[in-house]
Order: structure tokens, then C-alpha cells, then sequence
């Protein structure tokens, strides 16, 4: 029996995948090959759907006392040329006409202010909850509660809690990068490690709160620290069971030191569709996997929803961590235009909102 019939076998019997098999599967050149198995998966856990929701992300401040090298986004203080702090109060007519437009949920991350209180980040929550109850809060990365904590002295159940209170609905999936300490050494040392980051998507969903999940690959990691973090994320996954989605992202090199050293390379199409498909695979509790199309750009997303991606997040709104890397994608797109993307790819459009509750299936 060869490893492909070995792996074959698995996926249609629902077994589970080793971390020898995913990293042998990197190692393959046949990319259609992973893509239909992970189309097996796919098809098993959505058929023909793809989701969608309506969303505007919200950055409150790209001041951040952290210093990862494959990061464009952060400023170092207030007074650098670019850098950007938003009084609470201030958002709400910021955002208005995206609430008037329809979206139904604000991502909200950024950077780690080195000045501000804790109390801040409860206010942007507590401002946007009260001008716009209905719309959903998906906010703060396992880092930045973490960081929180740093600020003040509190636990990561009592920081969570303070948040819930504050109007804190979801958690995102940033921040976990990768977890392999070889690689995170090198790229983001400051940064939660992978326990603590784990931690607090434990103690997020022990509380009830549901999170997402990411891997930032293409820059100096291998095959085998990808398979490495898609392996934790499972195991974490097994113990507390509150993960929606993973979203793999890729290395974007512009205006940062880590693309200076990897001479401003991108990451190609096929290891972009090839990872996809593989943490399909990989990730067998993990019920979504999103073509995130400001990564990507919209004609790969499109093309990654036949390679085990059933998701292609939103229409996003002024997105800026990707754009500050030099993202080639537009700034949003409307739902008409993600809806023919879908259909386009022989899908069935499903617009959903945060928690994944399906909202209206357009077949
Ligand atoms: O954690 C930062 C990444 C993440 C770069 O949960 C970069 O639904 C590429 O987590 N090139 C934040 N990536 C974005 C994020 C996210 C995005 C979409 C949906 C969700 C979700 C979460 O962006 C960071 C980091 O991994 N990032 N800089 C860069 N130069």
C-alpha cells in the first residue's frame, strides 16, 4: 500500500491524519490530488455551501509595544508619521455607515497601545455595544488578552469576563502566527507563546465564548512547523471544542523587516491552495476553513472554495494589517460581487453571521 492509498483510506473512513502524513502531503507536487481529498472532507461537512457574512473591520490604534519583525502595521508611539490612536467616542460616526449599509459584525483588533489602561479597550467595546446593540463584537486577539493581563495583574478569566461584560460577543484568531518556538523566536518573541496562547482560547471557550484560529505561514517556517501548529490546534480543539474556523494566512512582505530579508517575495499560488487543502485535512474537528480573499485576492479564494475552503469571510471594509503589507486586494467588496465569486465556482452562496448561524441560503 502506498501512502497516498494509506491517506486516501483514512479520509474516506473519517480517520484522522498524523503529522507524518501532513508533512509527506507538503512534500507532494500533486496538488490536485490533496485538493479533491480535501474536497472529500469538504463536501462531507458543508455540500455544496459557501458562507459569507457582512462585516467592517475596526483597528482603535496601531500604536504597539511589540516588535514582531513580519508585522506593517504597528507604530512604536503616537508621534511616528502614520501612527493613529481613536477616542471610543469617536467610532461609532466612523463606522455608521457601514451599520446603515447592513454589516452585522466589527472585527476588532490592533496594536498594544504602551500607554493606554486597560479600561480603553472595555470603552471601545462598551461604546460600540451601546450605539449599535445588534451588531456582533469579534474582538481582541488571544495576544491582546494576554497583554491585558500584563496591564492589570488580572487573570485571563477575569480580563475575558471584564470584556464579556464590556460586550465582547466572539474572539478572532490572530496572533497565533506560528508556534513552534524555533520559528516564533525569531519572528515574534515578545509575543504570547503558544501554551499561553492556547490558554486563553480554553478559557475563552469554557466560557462560552467561540473563537477562530490562524496560522501566518510563507516567510521562514517548514512544512513540518505548519503540520506541528495544525496538530495543536486540533488537541486544543479535542479539549474545549470552541473553534470555528482556521484561517491560514499568508506572509504579506512589504514595509517590514522579515520581507527585507526574503527579498520581497511573496507567497505562490499553488503553496497558498496546497496549505489550504492540507489543514482540511489536518484539522478534522475544525468545522470551517476560510479563504480569507484579502489574503488571497478574490479569484484565488475562489479558486481555493474546490481545495477544502468553504468560507470566504466578508465584505470586510477597510481592512489594513494586509494593505500596510502590501495586500494587492481591494479595500471591500460588496455582497453581489462575493455572491458571483461563489456561484461563479459552482457554489451555493449562504450569507451566515459570526457564530456561523445561517442567515439566508441564495441556491
Ligand atoms: O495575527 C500581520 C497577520 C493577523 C502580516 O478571526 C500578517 O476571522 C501577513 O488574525 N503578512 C491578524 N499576515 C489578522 C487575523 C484575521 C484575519 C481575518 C479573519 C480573522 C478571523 C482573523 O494578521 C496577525 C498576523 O498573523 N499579519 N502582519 C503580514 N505582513
Amino acid at each position: 500500500m502506498t501512502q497516498w492509498d494509506s491517506i486516501t483510506d483514512k479520509v474516506h473512513a473519517g480517520e484522522r491524519l498524523s503529522y507524518e502524513d501532513g508533512v509527506w502531503l507538503f512534500e507532494q507536487r500533486d496538488v490536485i490530488r490533496i485538493g479533491k481529498l480535501a474536497q472529500v472532507v469538504r463536501r462531507r461537512l458543508h455540500g455544496e455551501k459557501v458562507y459569507f457574512n457582512k462585516n467592517r473591520h475596526i483597528n482603535p490604534t496601531n500604536v504597539c509595544a511589540f516588535h514582531c519583525n513580519f508585522c506593517s502595521f504597528a507604530r512604536t508611539s503616537d508621534s511616528d508619521p502614520g501612527a493613529y490612536t481613536h477616542k471610543p467616542e469617536d467610532l461609532p460616526a466612523m463606522v455608521r455607515p457601514a451599520v446603515e449599509a447592513g454589516v452585522r459584525e466589527f472585527h476588532i483588533v490592533g496594536g498594544l497601545h504602551p500607554e493606554l489602561g486597560f479600561e480603553y479597550y472595555e470603552d471601545v467595546l462598551r461604546v460600540l455595544k451601546r450605539e449599535f446593540p445588534h451588531i456582533h463584537l469579534k474582538a481582541f486577539t488571544a495576544v491582546e488578552i494576554d497583554f491585558f493581563c500584563q496591564l492589570t495583574g488580572l487573570g485571563h478569566e477575569e480580563v475575558l469576563t471584564r470584556l464579556i461584560d464590556a460586550g465582547l460577543d466572539s474572539m478572532p484568531g490572530g496572533g497565533a502566527e506560528i508556534f513552534h518556538w524555533d520559528v516564533r523566536k525569531k519572528i515574534c518573541p515578545e509575543k504570547a507563546d503558544m501554551e499561553t496562547w492556547l490558554v486563553v482560547h480554553d478559557t475563552a471557550h469554557r466560557l462560552g465564548i467561540k473563537t477562530n484560529s490562524t496560522m501566518l505561514y510563507g516567510h521562514i517556517e517548514k512544512p513540518e512547523h505548519r503540520v506541528h501548529h495544525m496538530v495543536m490546534l486540533r488537541q486544543q480543539q479535542d479539549i474545549s471544542g470552541g473553534f470555528q474556523t482556521f484561517i491560514p494566512l499568508a506572509f504579506h512582505p512589504m514595509e517590514n523587516n522579515l520581507g527585507r530579508k526574503k527579498d520581497r517575495k511573496f507567497t505562490t499560488g499553488v503553496d497558498d491552495i496546497k496549505t489550504l487543502a492540507i489543514s482540511r485535512l489536518i484539522l478534522d474537528n475544525i468545522p470551517n476553513i476560510k479563504a480569507y480573499w484579502v489574503m488571497l485576492t478574490p479569484e484565488l479564494a475562489q479558486v481555493a472554495l474546490s481545495f477544502g475552503a468553504n468560507d470566504m469571510d466578508g465584505t470586510i471594509i477597510e481592512e489594513k494589517i494586509y494593505h500596510d503589507a502590501g495586500a494587492r486586494t481591494k479595500q471591500e467588496m460588496t455582497t453581489s460581487e462575493l455572491m458571483n465569486y461563489i456561484r461563479a465556482a459552482g457554489y451555493i452562496p449562504v450569507e451566515r453571521d459570526t457564530v456561523y448561524n445561517e442567515l439566508e441560503v441564495f441556491s
